[in-house]
C-alpha cells in the first residue's frame, strides 16, 4: 500500500514543484515545506523551473526580485497551509518592500504571460533606470509578458509607470493600484502599458497621480480595460485613463469617480479609435475641460451607453464630454447634472471638430450642446431638458428630438432608467443604436406597444410593451379557470376606479366587460392593452384580470376619442345570469353583462346612512316576489355605489347614471349593482 501511496505522491508532484518562503526559513533549507522554508522570495524563484509554485509566508521581505518565465509566485500565506486555496492573501500579507533601490519586481525579459505574481503587497519601488529615466516603480516587465492578480501596489513611484511598466502581453485582475506615481511620473501614475493586448479588470485605481493618465496609460494596446475602478486619480490629461496612439482597448463597465485633471478627469483620449462603452462616470472634475471625457487631436470611436452625472469641466467646456480636433461617435449616453464655466454643460465641439451626437439623454446641466466656430458635429434624436443654460449654442440641433423630461426612475437614488411613460422610449435612432444597452439588455425593443422595435434616447432600453393575446372577454369569464393568463387588446377604459384598485375595460362593440385589478390612472376613454392571470373577486363574484408587469399599456396610435358607450340596460336585465364561470344575479334571466358600461334609471327609494350607496326602483311590480328584482336588503330595484365625490339623491327623487354592471352579495346571493361613475354619471329626472 505504501508504495502506491508513493507513486501517487511522485505522480502529484511532479507537475509542479512547490517551493516554500518565510521569514523564518533559510536560504540553506530546500525548501520543500514549511519547515524547511527558503528565507528570500529570491532564492525560491531561483530553486524553480517554469510550471513550479513558490508560496510565500506572510511578512515583509525587503528585497527586490526578478521573476523567472513561467514560475507562479504566490503570497498569502499563514504558513502551515497544505493546499493554495487555504491561504488568505487579505489577512496575511506577503509584502514585498523595494526600499526605493529600484523596481520590486522585475520580469526577466522574454517571460511567458504564465509568469505569475498573486497576492503581494509592492510598495517602495522607485523603478528601472533606461538611460536617466526611470520605468515601472512596483513592477517592471520590459519585453517581457506577464500576469498580476491579487496584488496591492502601494507607494510606488518612476518616471514612466509609478506602478508598474510593461510593453508586452499583460493581464492585470482584481489588483489594487493604490497612491504611486507623484508629480514627478510622466506616463501612468498606476501603470503604463504599452504595445501588448492587455486584459485590465477587476482593479481598483485610487489616489494615483502622473502627468498623463493619473492611474493608467494605455498605449497602441489591444485588449480590453472592464470592470475596474477608477477613484481620487489625478492628472493633467486622464485623471483616470489617458489613451495615445491610434487605437486602445475598449473601456467597458468601469466606474470612474471623483478623479481628476485639467483636460478629461475621468478619461483622455490622443488621436486614439477605441470604444468608451457603458462606464459610469461621477463628479470627476476637470480644472478646465472635459468633466469626464476629453477626446481630442483627431481621436475617433464610439462613446456610448455610459452614465455620466455630477461632472464639472470647472474653468472650461463640456462638463461631461469634450471633443477638440476630434470625431467621436457618441451614442446613446445619459448625462445628467454635470456642468461647464463656458459651453456645454453636456457635451462641448471644440477647434474644427465634428462626429456624431446620437440619441443622447443631457438633462438638468448647466447647459446642453456647444459648438464653437467651424466645429460641424452631426446632431439628431437627443432629448435634451432643464440645461439651464439653454440646450444647444453654436451647433445645428438636428431632427427628432425630445425636450422633455427623460422621466429617469429615481435621480436621487442614481437610477437613471426610463419610467413606462418616458418621451425617450422608442424615440431614438436604430442605426445608431449599440445592439445592447447599459444592463445589457438586447435594443431596440418595442416599448410603446407599436409594433415596431424602436431604440430609446439614452444609456437604457426600456423592457418591451407586452404584447398581450388577443381574447373574447366573454368567452374568457365564461370559459377560462382562475389563474390562467389571458389577454385583450385595443379594449377601451370604459371606467377608473383608480382609488379602489381597479378599472374596468370592453371592447368597442360593448360584447362583454371585465375589471382589472390596476391602482395605475387611466382614463376613461383610453385605448389600452392587457395581459395578466385570471381570478374571480370573493366580495363580488366578479371575474378580474390581475395584471403583469407593464400591463394594461396604452395603445399608441389610437386616441381616447373612442368613447366607451354605456348600453341601456332595465332592472330586470341587469347583471344577468351565470354564464359559465361567471357568476349571475339572483332572478335574472338576461345575458350576462357583469362589468359592462350601462346606463339605469328610477327612483330613489332608499340611501344609507353613510352617503355611499342608494338603491333605486323604476315601479315594476312583480306578480311574481321569486322573479322580483331586489337590493340585498329586499328593496324592490337595484343598488347603486355611489362615485367618490358625488353626493347621494335625496329618496323620491328620479334619477338616470351611468356605471359598470357588477353585483353584490348577501351570504352567498348575489344581486345587481351599479358602481356609479364620476359626479356627471348622475342626472335628475
Ligand atoms: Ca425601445
Amino acid at each position: 500500500m505504501s508504495a502506491v501511496a508513493g507513486t501517487l505522491l511522485f505522480s502529484c508532484t511532479a507537475h509542479a514543484t512547490i517551493i516554500h518562503v518565510s521569514t523564518s526559513g533559510s536560504d540553506q533549507k530546500d525548501g520543500s515545506r514549511w519547515a524547511t522554508a527558503k528565507r528570500t522570495i529570491q532564492a525560491g524563484i531561483n530553486t524553480a523551473s517554469s510550471g513550479d509554485e513558490v508560496w510565500v509566508a506572510a511578512g515583509t521581505y525587503g528585497e527586490r526580485i526578478t521573476h523567472k518565465s513561467g514560475v507562479r509566485l504566490y503570497g498569502g500565506f499563514k504558513g502551515d497551509e497544505k493546499t493554495r486555496d487555504q491561504r488568505n492573501f487579505l489577512t496575511n500579507i506577503s509584502k514585498i518592500d523595494g526600499q526605493k533601490l529600484g523596481a520590486v519586481v522585475t520580469v526577466r525579459t522574454g517571460a511567458a504571460l504564465s509568469t505569475l505574481i498573486d497576492g503581494f503587497t509592492i510598495t517602495n519601488g522607485i523603478g528601472a533606470s533606461q538611460g536617466e529615466v526611470r520605468y515601472g516603480g512596483g513592477v517592471y516587465a520590459l519585453d517581457a509578458c506577464v500576469t498580476v492578480e491579487n496584488c496591492v501596489i502601494a507607494s510606488n513611484n518612476a518616471g514612466q509607470g509609478g506602478g508598474l511598466y510593461s510593453n508586452g502581453e499583460i493581464v492585470l485582475k482584481n489588483n489594487l493600484f493604490k497612491e504611486n506615481g507623484s508629480s514627478t511620473c510622466v506616463y501612468g501614475g498606476g501603470a503604463l502599458l504599452m504595445f501588448g493586448p492587455v486584459a485590465v479588470q477587476g482593479n481598483t485605481f485610487t489616489s494615483n497621480r502622473g502627468t498623463y493618465g493619473g492611474a493608467l496609460v494605455l498605449a497602441y494596446n489591444s485588449g480590453e480595460v472592464s470592470c475596474n475602478t477608477f477613484q481620487a486619480n489625478n492628472s493633467q490629461v486622464g485623471g483616470g485613463i489617458y489613451n495615445v496612439g491610434f487605437r486602445h482597448p475598449p473601456i467597458r463597465q468601469n466606474t470612474f469617480k471623483s478623479n481628476t485633471g485639467y483636460f478629461g478627469a475621468g478619461v483622455g483620449c490622443n488621436g486614439s479609435n477605441g470604444d468608451v462603452t457603458g462606464n459610469v462616470f461621477t463628479s470627476n472634475s476637470a480644472l478646465l475641460s472635459g468633466g469626464a471625457l476629453y477626446l481630442y487631436n483627431g481621436a475617433t470611436g464610439t462613446v456610448s451607453n455610459n452614465v455620466i452625472t455630477g461632472c464639472a469641466g470647472q474653468c472650461g467646456f463640456g462638463g461631461a464630454i469634450a471633443s477638440n480636433r476630434a470625431n467621436p461617435t457618441i451614442v446613446n449616453n445619459t448625462m445628467a447634472g454635470n456642468t461647464a464655466a463656458y459651453g456645454g454643460g453636456g457635451v462641448a465641439f471644440l477647434e474644427e471638430g465634428g462626429g456624431v451626437l446620437s440619441s443622447n439623454i443631457i438633462a438638468f446641466c448647466s447647459s446642453g450642446v456647444y459648438g464653437d466656430y467651424g466645429t460641424r458635429p452631426v446632431l439628431r434624436t437627443n432629448s435634451l431638458y432643464q440645461n439651464a443654460g439653454g440646450n444647444f449654442c453654436g451647433v445645428t440641433p438636428g431632427p427628432g428630438n425630445v425636450l422633455a423630461d427623460p422621466a429617469f426612475a429615481d435621480r436621487a437614488a442614481g437610477d437613471y432608467r426610463l419610467q413606462s411613460i418616458s418621451p425617450c422610449i422608442d424615440a431614438a435612432t436604430n442605426a445608431d443604436a449599440p445592439a445592447v444597452d447599459f444592463d445589457g439588455a438586447p435594443r431596440p425593443l418595442d416599448g410603446d406597444g407599436s409594433g415596431d422595435a424602436t431604440a430609446d434616447i439614452g444609456a437604457f432600453e426600456a423592457p418591451g410593451a407586452v404584447v398581450a393575446p388577443d381574447m373574447n372577454i366573454g368567452e374568457v369569464k365564461s370559459s377560462t379557470p382562475d389563474g390562467e393568463l389571458v389577454g385583450f387588446k385595443n379594449v377601451v377604459v370604459s371606467a377608473s376606479f383608480a382609488g379602489l384598485g381597479f378599472i374596468y375595460v370592453q371592447p368597442a362593440d360593448r360584447s362583454g366587460g371585465i375589471r382589472v385589478d390596476t391602482t395605475a390612472a387611466f382614463a376613461e376613454g383610453q385605448v389600452v392593452n392587457v395581459m395578466g392571470h385570471l381570478r374571480t373577486v370573493p366580495e363580488t363574484g366578479e371575474r378580474s384580470v390581475v395584471p403583469v408587469a407593464g400591463s394594461p399599456v396604452v395603445v399608441d396610435g389610437l386616441s381616447s376619442s373612442i368613447i366607451a358607450e354605456p348600453v341601456l340596460m332595465s332592472h330586470e336585465n341587469l347583471g344577468g345570469a351565470a354564464f359559465g364561470l361567471q357568476q349571475g344575479v339572483t332572478h335574472s334571466i338576461s345575458l350576462n353583462n357583469v362589468g359592462l358600461l350601462v346606463n339605469v334609471w328610477g327612483r330613489v327609494t332608499w340611501v344609507d346612512t353613510s352617503g355611499t350607496s342608494f338603491t333605486i326602483w323604476n315601479g315594476a311590480v312583480y306578480t311574481n316576489a321569486e322573479v322580483a328584482v331586489t337590493d340585498p336588503d329586499g328593496n324592490l330595484g337595484v343598488r347603486v355605489k355611489v362615485a367618490e365625490g358625488s353626493s347621494v339623491p335625496a329618496v323620491g327623487y328620479y334619477v338616470r347614471l351611468q356605471g359598470i354592471s357588477s353585483t353584490v352579495k348577501n351570504g352567498t346571493t348575489s344581486y345587481p349593482c351599479v358602481l356609479m361613475l364620476g359626479r356627471y354619471a348622475l342626472l335628475s329626472l
